[in-house]
């Protein structure tokens, strides 16, 4: 997943991560920075390599990957999104995605949606909340049926588990993270979520992740 990252945006931006005029492909802030700061004058490169003023109105896809660790039973699962990001202004984004995650004997997929908080930079951290609904699957005993689950030889031995559809998961989750701007079109994300199921606080989780998002006005 990074190195695909690495290659979409080193194929699709250039240099942009290197200009103090970042986003000139973006129509607002071209015609804002129209007539770039002068050599000398580095409050008025500053401004422009990290203003973020104009992404209001601006709408993307996205893709995401990450991993989800469960502190208490030490399992992991890997997956991503596909999904959708908005300005409202240019300090709120809402968004709604395809979800999936897969460990060894659990997993969920679902809808997932969320808003985050942002200041208006190039470079910005932020803080989200969001929400997940969706189908899940996960373990339990299975030491009566009279078959052998885990595959192990041995039938309904001490501590059999075996793989079931649990059936609805909601999780609420709060978010933390940062983008970067790599040209005006182009964000980088990267984001750590804890999420709160309905299944209990012993299968809460930690979601960390990162989102390349392509945005057009
Ligand atoms: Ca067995
Ligand atoms: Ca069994």
């Amino acid at each position: 997943m990074r190195f695909l990252v690495i290659v979409l945006v080193a194929s699709s931006c250039g240099c942009s991560l290197l200009r103090s005029r970042y986003a000139m492909d973006d129509p607002m802030y071209a015609e804002k920075y129209a007539v770039g700061a002068e050599r000398g004058d580095l409050l008025g490169k500053a401004k422009q390599a990290f203003d973020a003023r104009h992404t209001q109105g601006l709408g993307g896809v996205y893709v995401s990957g990450g991993a989800q660790v469960r502190p208490y039973t030490r399992s992991v699962m890997g997956g991503g999104e596909l999904g959708a990001e908005g300005y409202v202004t240019n300090w709120l984004t809402t968004r709604a995605a395809l979800s999936g995650y897969l460990g060894k004997d659990e997993g969920f997929a679902g809808l997932d949606f969320g808003f985050r908080l942002q200041s208006p930079t190039r470079i910005a951290p932020f803080a989200g909340l969001g929400t997940f609904h969706g189908a899940s699957r996960g373990v339990e005993l299975a030491h009566w049926d009279g078959a052998d689950n885990d595959g192990d030889g041995l039938i309904d031995e001490y501590g059999e588990k075996k793989s079931t559809l649990d059936g609805w998961l909601s999780v609420i989750y709060p978010e933390l993270g940062a983008h970067l701007w790599v040209d005006g079109n182009w964000r980088l994300t990267t984001f750590g979520r804890y999420f709160v199921t309905s299944e209990g606080r012993k299968q809460d989780d930690w979601l960390l992740g990162m989102q390349l998002t392509c945005f057009r006005r």
